[in-house]
């Protein structure tokens, strides 16, 4: 079975490590969200891909959730003895040498792509990791300042501000000129299943549906595509999506969140077999609520009741199957 998901960071690689469980045998593809990158003392940060890459490959910070495991901070504590910064985002000693690799290949001429298939095989995650994009696509936040409004990087946003200033826009800088990577949209065409992990709808799975192409792609698929609310009971799981979600002045509730997406109008998810493809506008086929929030109704989707914490991998492996059964493969 080929599965294709869409995937941010911490959320997005917990139901992939479920995903891989459930499937052993399944061909999975991850298409991750690049719009969190950042470039800090020259080199090129990917926390997304590096979250996936590190979570399936068994190095990321179980406690963190991002950056290594058994990571130490000395170049970052020499870096802020220099009053070099930002002291706000934690670069890891272990984790520098990632984007030194990176930054060394992109430098040579290599993809984003190419960089990424060098450092999994490394990793060796179990499943194919693509960026959504070689282009760079950054997702920058418009703030309301005493000067008036100016546009900060996400990271800055997110980590400095922890998400408290009002975001008025949320951008994803460079998106109109982006081109899905090489086997993108083939991963989604070719799919037996696409799945949607609970991550960040604006900032992840948003910034991964603003490369041209790629919304189409979901909407056309011949594949059932189904997602997993981020949302349980009107909060985030974690993170801060609430923050996100208002800047789109989307509520932060599951059924908002599902009727964002939009429904592909193939009405029942079984299959979802391209019938009137687009008709609904939307992209998903199927959405799963926590129990919390039964009786949640998305128009042009199924919507599906069942517990969505993701406590451990038992736990998401039960979601994903839960996913399986609702796409009807
Ligand atoms: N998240 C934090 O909350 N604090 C950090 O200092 C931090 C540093 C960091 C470094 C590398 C990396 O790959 C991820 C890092 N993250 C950090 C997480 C990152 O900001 C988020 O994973 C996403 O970009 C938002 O989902």
């Amino acid at each position: 079975m080929k599965i294709t998901a869409l995937a941010g960071g911490i959320g997005g690689s917990r139901f992939l490590l479920g995903a891989r469980a459930a499937l052993p045998d399944a061909e999975i593809t991850v298409i991750g969200n690049t719009g969190d990158d950042i470039t800090l003392h020259g080199l090129r940060i990917c926390p997304d891909l590096d979250t996936v890459m590190y979570t399936l490959g068994g190095g990321i910070s179980t406690e963190r959730g991002w950056g290594r495991h058994a990571e130490t901070f000395t170049v970052a504590d020499e870096l802020a003895a220099y009053g070099v910064g930002p002291a706000w985002f934690g670069l890891g000693d272990r984790d520098l040498a990632t984007h030194l690799v990176r930054t060394q290949m992109l430098a040579a001429g290599y993809s984003l792509t190419d960089v990424t298939a060098a450092l999994c095989q490394r990793w060796k995650p179990g499943l194919r990791l693509l960026p959504m994009s070689d282009d760079r696509v950054e997702t920058h936040v418009v703030i309301e300042t005493d000067e008036g409004r100016r546009a900060v990087h996400f990271q800055e946003w997110w980590l400095r501000m922890r998400a408290a200033t009002p975001a008025r826009e949320i951008i994803s800088v460079g998106a109109e000129k982006a081109r899905p990577a090489p086997g993108v949209l083939d991963a989604l065409a070719n799919a037996d299943l696409v799945l949607l992990p609970p991550s960040n709808p604006v900032v992840s799975i948003g910034s991964i549906l603003a490369v041209p192409g790629l919304r189409d792609a979901l909407i056309g698929t011949p594949a059932p595509v189904v997602g997993v609310s981020p949302i349980i009971s009107g909060a985030p799981v974690r993170g801060m999506a609430d923050a996100c979600l208002r800047a789109i002045s989307v509520a932060t509730t599951a059924g908002a969140v599902g009727a964002h997406y939009g429904g592909r109008g193939h009405g029942a998810a079984a299959g979802g077999a391209g019938a009137g493809a687009g008709a609904g506008g939307g992209i998903l086929d199927g959405w799963l609520v926590d129990t919390a929030d039964t009786g949640t109704e998305v128009p042009g989707v199924t919507v599906k009741a069942r517990p969505l914490l993701m406590t451990d991998v038992e736990a998401t492996v039960e979601i994903v199957r839960a996913a399986l059964e609702l796409a009807g493969v």
